[in-house]
This record gives C-alpha cells, structure tokens and sequence, in this order.
C-alpha cells in the first residue's frame, strides 16, 4: 500500500516539477486536482485583470473521474515576501503581496499544469532574488520588427522577467519616432547596406530599415506593463551617435556630411558639446519620457572616442570654460545635463559603466558591461547598479561549437552551463552595498545576427538558465535538475531556439591569468578517472586580452605517463584544435596529475574552462576481446 504514494510523488516531481525559474520552495503531496467543469474563478477586485493569464483551461469542461469542483482564488497579500501558490482538494489559491507577485504565481500554474486541466498537489512559497531582472536587445542595428517584440515580451513574463531593455539609437540607425525632429527616423532609420560579418570588406548589398512611432511603443508599453515588464528606452550619447549626426548635421563636431554608418564597431563621430546639442538631447529626452512610462531612462554612455572632442575648438573651449581637466569630465558633464533634466522630470539616468569615467552623474544608475568592476565602483560610491558584464550576459556569443558552425561572427563563446554558473552579486561589497545591486540583466547586440529567427537562436535557451540565475537563491540552483527542468521547458517557447547541445561537458578546471605563468598548469585528476579509459578534453575559452595556446597534455600517475595528446591548439575568440584526447591504457595508480603545457598570447591575462568527459575504452573490432 506504501507503494502507490510513493510512485505517484516521483511522477510529480519528474513529470509537473519543470518550473522555469524554479520557485525557491516547493512542496509536493500526493494527488492532484482533475477539472470537469469550468472552473469557479474568485479574484480581489484590483486582480480581476489578471484572470486572462491564468491557464486556459480552467475554462474548459473535462469528463473525469473522481473531479470537483475547482475554485480558483486570487489575492493580495502584504504580509508576504513574494507569492504563495497552493493546489489542494479544494482547490487554486494564490496570494501575492501585490498584484505583480500574483502575476508569477500564475505564471507558476501555467508551468504545472498537466494534461487535460490536472494540477499536481503542491505548496510553493516564492519570491525574487533580484528586483531588476531585464534583456537588453539592440535595435539599432537590426530592426526588429513589433510582432517579434511583442512575442518577446510574452517570453519575458513568462520567465518573470521584468525589464526589457531597448538600444534604440545607434551610428547605424535611430529607430523611435520623435516628433520634433523628424529627420531622425526620415534619414536616421536607414541605410544603405550592413556590414557582413565574415570579412570587414563585405557587404550585404542590400538597404536596412525601419522605426517604431510613438503610437506603437506607447501601445507595446502598455501591453508589457500589463505583464509586469518595464520597457527600459535607450537614447545613445555622446558617441554611439552617426545615425543621429547623419540626420542633423549640427550635432557633429566636424561640419562634414556623415551617412548612417554601414559598419560596426567604434566610431569617431560623436555628438559636439554645443549648448544646442544639449538642448535637443533634453528635448528627445522630453518625448521618450512621454512614450515610455518607465521610471529609468537609459542614456548610452559607453564607446565614446574623444579624437573629436580633442581636435575641437569648440569642445576645448568649453572644457576651459568650465574649468574641466579632460574630455572624460566633458562626457560627465554631458550626462550630468541629462541626469539633471530627467530629475527635474521625475525619471532616473541610467548608463554604460563608462559613465563612470570622468566622475558619475549625481543620480546615475551605473549597468555594468565591461566586466564587474564598473558596478562595483558605483556601487561603493552609493550609487545603484545592474550587472551585466559581456562576459557572463552577452547573448549574441557563441552558444556551442555547432552554433559556431553556423558562420555567424561570434566574438565569444558563453555556453548555457556558463550562463547558469553566474552569479550576477559582485564579490567584495558589503551588505549595505549589496542593495545598490539592483539585479542583472542578458543583453544581445545584432550586428551578427541579421534577423529576429537567429536573434531568438541566441536569446533561447540561455536566457532561460539566465532568468534563473535572476530570480532563485543561489545555494538552491543546480544544473543537472535545471537541464532536466528545461529539455520540458523547452516544448513552452514561442519562439526558436538554439537545441541542447550534445556536448555539455563538466568544468575540470577553471584557468584564469597566472596559471600559464611558467609555461604549464598542473591539474589533480584523481577524481576523473580511476580506470581504463579515455579522458576527453575541451578547452572553452572565455575571457581576457588574449587567448590560450595549447602546447599539449600530459596524464600521468606514480608509475609514469598514462597518455598524452601533444598536439597544439588554441582557444580564443576564434579557435582550432582545442578538442584533446587521452587515452588511458592501463587504471591510474595513486596520484594523477594532468599537465597541460601553453601560454597566453603575449602573456597577457586568458581565462576558460577546461571541459571534461570520460568514456569507457570500447574494445576494438576483430581484436578478439569480449
Ligand atoms: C559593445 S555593450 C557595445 C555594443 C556592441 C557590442 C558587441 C556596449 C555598451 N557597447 O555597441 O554592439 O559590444 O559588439
């Protein structure tokens, strides 16, 4: 009799206990709740709006056994950290301390429900690690167009995401309506070809274009709100600025006639520091306030080149002016205009760490892209921060090598274990600081990825591990149950994604800047391999001024070498041979050690994982052995 309890339990827990994030507490019973009826569905008035989200099916007649009645409740909570969602014989409960937290209640029901409107036992307390939980996606570069926005943010509520970051302007493109000043959308949302990404020399010999109105962002706002999910705008300035420069000339600091950039990378042209400039940026500023009810309001900041600014008499008379030392403090001043003129107005400035240059705005958020340390500044300077170091965040990356096989130009490679492995909450900050982290954010810049299936391809799955690493306490996140968790997951995406790479081996060893330092790192493998046995290794590059050169591997016990592999490999941005095979002949005795000759270019800081995987040595055709 003890038995059928038990099995019903494991069924729950393989089969319905696929939660994306996954709440930070749950607790099963056994059984579970069958609908045969419409369901009766109870809100607190200011919840009625989110009846539509809660699964379809409570809406449906089933004919099956042993079912009830279902009554659905919803309610507001204050008492509650998060949400409370509970499915017992009487019924659907969730309460949430507001209507948000509601919202990722049901968000949580639609992931339970099982086939033919059946709902598993189950108490699940809930609550988010961070509050600022976002995806950066650049449109500037490529278009993306609204019907893709819209089912992005369907995908983001979903993984109770909640910010929604949208690089609107760049030197390749100005993409949102402003009514002021047409000639940003009129020339500034067009060019003429786009760079490939193969050879710098290529072209794709074809026009790119396209804007959003005002009316449509103001009308994708709202639906977004309506699911939790702030539209962060970005306005890009004082570099990052050719489409703008293009389309009013008097922006510039050169006077010369400059075209939306059909290349990528870091351009010259930045905005010129003329009380006119500053004014039209203010007035820009003035009617994406008007569109996008979001409290922070993103201005650039980042890949400013100060050549223009240099050469300028203009710049280095206002730089003398106001008695600043260096360009870097002429790009504070700049955003201090804004960060003032979005305070006057009720907003907050956030921008790139780069703001943080020459001297950070009084009321700037800092988003960390460089790597961690820009966050951690701002942060021991009192100043809120959302990480989002390339490194970790930076979707457009390579997901896998067969990703890579697809010639797209991936400057990098961050692989779904990767992504589930950061942690977003800097080191070295104390507890005080720690709650000027905000929370953390992916991000996807397009220049590689011309248009919104591969855009999906890279956002998904990752940004799947990523939501995660958002929302649940990191003691309670695992790799092994998330991967488990996801290859069901999957199958709730709307839009395409990259498939679960075959290949998703274990870190052995994480090398970082001085392990190369004499010329060979030294590896304990004891715990790897025991026996006969062929040991595979992967070294996945994945951050640093350089990259790895491999000079080969040696394994070897107290008897003497077990296997090698010497050839030579590197793993960087772009890599060869970086696959290693040892083939281990006889078992190990006592200690192992892997010894893996190479060196970082220019003996500058490298760091990766080395992968590992361990097969058994099959045995060979016609060698006669069983
Ligand atoms: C850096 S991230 C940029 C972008 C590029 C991206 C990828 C950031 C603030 N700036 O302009 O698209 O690298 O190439």
């Amino acid at each position: 009799m003890m038995i059928v309890p038990l099995i019903m339990l494991m069924s729950h827990a393989s089969s319905s206990a696929n939660v994306v994030p996954l709440p930070q507490s749950i607790h099963w019973a056994t059984g579970e709740l069958r609908l045969s009826a419409p369901a009766e569905i109870s809100t607190d008035p200011e919840l009625e709006g989110l009846k539509s989200f809660l699964p379809p099916s409570l809406s449906q007649s089933y004919s099956q056994e042993g079912s009830v009645k279902v009554i659905v409740s919803l309610k507001t909570d204050g008492s509650l950290k998060g949400y409370r969602l509970e499915v017992t014989d009487d019924g659907i409960e969730i309460r949430g301390r507001d209507p948000e937290s509601v919202f990722h209640g049901i968000q949580t029901l639609r992931q339970l429900e099982g086939e033919g409107g059946r709902f598993p036992f189950v108490r699940i307390a809930d609550h988010p690690r961070f509050t600022w939980r976002g995806c950066h996606v650049d449109v500037a570069r490529r278009f993306m167009p609204l019907p893709w926005l819209y089912k992005l943010i369907d995908e983001l509520a979903k993984h109770k995401l909640n910010v929604l970051h949208l690089h609107l302007t760049d030197d390749q493109g100005w993409r949102l309506e402003i009514k002021q000043y047409p000639l940003l959308t009129e020339v500034g949302s067009k060019r003429e070809d786009s760079q490939t990404n193969d050879a710098p020399d290529q072209f794709e010999g074809r026009p790119h274009e396209g804007y959003y109105t005002q009316k449509q962002m103001r009308e994708l706002a709202v639906y977004a709100s309506a699911r939790f999910v702030t539209i962060l705008p970005e306005i890009e300035m004082p570099g990052h600025s050719q489409a703008a420069i293009a389309s009013y000339p008097e922006l510039g600091n050169t006077g010369e006639r400059v075209k939306v950039s059909t290349g990528w990378g870091i351009h010259h042209n930045i905005l010129n520091v003329k009380d006119s400039t500053i004014q039209f940026y203010k007035n820009v500023l003035d009617e994406v306030i008007e569109v996008f009810p979001s409290k922070f309001i993103h201005v650039g900041g980042d890949e400013a080149p100060k050549k223009q600014w240099k050469e300028s008499p203009e710049a280095q008379a206002k730089m003398r002016e106001l008695g600043l030392k260096d360009e870097e403090e002429l790009q504070s001043w700049f955003i201090r205009q804004m960060d003032a003129h979005l305070a006057s107005r009720g907003r907050r400035l956030v921008g790139w760490d780069e703001i943080l240059e020459g001297g950070l705005a009084p009321g700037a958020t800092v988003m960390s892209w460089t790597g961690v340390h820009g966050g951690i500044a701002a942060a021991k300077a009192g100043h809120d921060v959302v990480m989002s170091p390339y490194s970790w965040a930076y979707l457009d990356q390579s997901q896998s090598d067969e990703n890579r096989a697809q010639n797209w130009r991936t400057w990098g490679n961050l692989t779904l274990r990767r992504c589930y492995r950061w942690d977003p909450m800097p080191e070295g900050l104390t507890p005080e600081q720690q709650k000027h982290v905000l929370g953390a954010q992916a991000g996807i810049w397009t220049e590689a990825l011309p248009s919104e299936k591969e855009v999906s391809y890279h956002l998904f799955p990752r940004l799947c591990a990523l939501s995660e690493v958002f929302w649940l306490d990191p003691e309670k996140m695992n790799y092994e149950d998330f991967r488990r968790r996801l290859k069901v997951h999957l199958g709730r995406l709307k839009l395409p994604h990259h498939p679960l790479e075959k290949e998703d081996w274990p870190v052995l060893h994480t090398w970082s800047k001085g392990d190369f330092a004499s010329g060979a790192l030294a590896i304990d493998a004891a715990s790897v391999v025991a026996k006969e046995s062929i040991l595979r290794l992967k070294f996945d590059y994945f951050d640093g001024d350089s990259g790895l050169t491999i000079l080969g591997v040696e394994l070897s016990d107290s008897q003497g070498l077990l296997a090698d592999d010497p050839h030579a490999g590197f793993s960087g941005g772009r890599r060869r041979e970086v696959f290693y095979t040892l083939r281990l002949l006889r078992a190990p005795v006592g200690k192992v050690t892997l010894v893996i000759k190479g060196r970082s270019e220019g003996g500058d800081p490298t760091f990766g994982d080395i992968l590992y995987a361990v097969e058994p040595i099959k045995a060979l055709a016609g060698s006669g052995r069983p």
